[in-house]
């Protein structure tokens, strides 16, 4: 059975928690209130002010909080304190339309720490371990969130970053890796070509896997733990709520506690925004207790999953929701990162000049997802044909590369061979096997 980082409070009555919720709930909406004017404005249009919030049940009169007021406010506009007391900045991919920018304070940064460290020891990560983090290290939190929670457990910390599979294996014989970080599908990955390159998940030391960012089943969990002997654990967050550190599951394994001490989870009817009954799945709600930097009031995440209060037999008393498997908008997952399929549409329009007749086709190629753009090439290109199309092919490439910060392979087929898609479909088609059915 695993340790607890903080018993204090993951273990704390679930009165007193409600107390200290509630507490923490007034203080960040007056924060918000008197430092951001986007909370300020909106909420004076409603006639609300902090002081309407007299219970937790009332957080519900407040209005919702979306990516697209991030967009709307970029780059800093939701930020509560100056630059000056921001300490760290975070961001998503993208420069066609606005990326979702994130920032933190010095006190930030001390509780992110702590809400990773206690992914890590959930996980039952402790001081002797070697973990090996093969999340990017840039503006994505996933790398140097797991990082700080890490250092804070005392393991020793490998930066090993993303990518170069044979090296990855390397370090994790040579360094004696005991906890992996990363994807799930990379996780497999590693898994699968191990062998290849003359590794043997048996002989390495490898125990725990904390895994995270993507969307994975259970049936994968069984596979990875079969065939490597570690012990591996969900872990689940997002940038604008803090990065990982969010919900995290325990040895128990039936669902992941959401670090209720810092964050008020509501689940909402994607479709009403009505509260949905405890146990009914609906889109995850946010609002943070604590961050100094940019509070978050009601941030839709677009995530799919129910929440349950029944106690855990961990002992921890916060909530947990389910697996992430699903979304209510359109964003897809692609190797943990986040990509919208209007990224897609409004680099190919950039480079068309006009948008081409395209669709985008996600498959995983040994466990690693990839990403198609069909494009059908207009009868303008034929007359010159090869060295044309070649050329379009890789300046389309990079630029999506660029915007999405992963490299799609762009296919273009001949007109007519995509079909018509309504207006304003999403023009996706789904191959990995997360589907309904592969969910347990
Ligand atoms: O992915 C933060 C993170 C990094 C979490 C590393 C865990 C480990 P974003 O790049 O903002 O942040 O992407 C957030 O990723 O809204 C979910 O759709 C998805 N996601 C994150 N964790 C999980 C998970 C990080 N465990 C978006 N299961 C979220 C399913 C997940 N989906």
């Amino acid at each position: 059975m695993n340790e607890i980082f903080n018993p204090e409070y993951e273990t704390m009555r679930r009165e007193e928690l409600r107390e200290l919720q509630f507490k923490r709930l007034q203080m960040t909406l007056r924060w918000a209130y008197e430092n951001v004017p986007f909370h300020r404005e909106r909420w004076l249009s409603m006639k609300l002010k902090p002081a309407d919030i007299r219970s937790l049940d009332d957080l519900v009169k407040l209005p919702f909080t979306t990516k697209a007021d991030f967009r709307e406010a970029y780059p800093y506009g939701l930020f509560a304190l100056p630059l000056e007391k921001v300490i760290r900045i975070h961001s998503s991919s993208g420069s066609v339309s606005n990326p979702t920018v994130v920032g933190y304070s010095r006190g930030d940064l001390s509780t992110w720490s702590e809400l990773c460290a206690r992914v890590a020891v959930a996980g039952g990560a402790h001081s002797h371990d070697v973990a090996q983090i093969a999340f990017d290290y840039g503006l994505l939190t996933g790398g140097f969130g797991m990082q700080a929670g890490l250092e804070r457990v005392g393991a020793t910390v490998i930066p090993a970053s993303t990518g170069n599979t044979q090296r990855q294996l390397r370090i994790m014989r040579d360094f004696k890796t005991t906890v992996l970080v990363s994807t799930p599908w990379y996780a497999k990955h590693l898994v699968e070509v191990a062998p290849e390159w003359g590794y043997d998940f048996e002989d390495l030391q490898l125990r725990v896997g904390l895994f995270g960012a993507e969307p994975w089943t259970n049936r994968l969990r069984d596979e990875l733990e079969e065939r490597t002997g570690f012990t591996a654990y969900d872990n689940y967050g997002l940038s604008e709520v803090i990065g990982p550190g969010v919900s995290y599951e325990c040895w128990n394994k039936d669902g992941l506690h959401v670090n209720e001490d810092h964050f008020l989870v509501e689940v909402v009817d994607p479709l009403s925004g009505e509260s949905v009954p405890d146990g009914k799945e609906g889109e995850l709600v946010f609002t943070s207790l604590t961050k100094e930097a940019l509070p978050v009031i009601r941030y839709r995440t677009g995530d799919l999953a129910s929440v349950s209060y029944r106690p855990c037999a961990c002992g921890r008393v916060f909530a947990r929701h389910s697996k992430v498997y699903a979304r209510s908008d359109d964003m897809l997952i692609v190797r943990g990162i986040n990509v919208f399929p209007s990224q897609v549409k409004a680099v190919l329009q950039e480079v068309e000049k006009a948008e081409p007749h395209y669709q985008i086709v996600l498959y995983r190629e040994r466990a690693i997802d990839q990403m198609e753009i069909q494009i059908e090439v207009s009868a303008a290109f034929l007359p010159d044909a090869v060295k044309k199309l070649q050329g379009f092919q890789r300046h389309v490439e990079e630029r999506l590369r660029q915007e999405l910060g992963i490299r799609p392979r762009v296919r273009l087929v001949e007109p007519k061979t995509i079909p018509d898609y309504p207006e304003g479909a999403g023009r996706v088609i789904d191959n990995r096997d997360l589907g309904p059915g592969s969910t347990e």
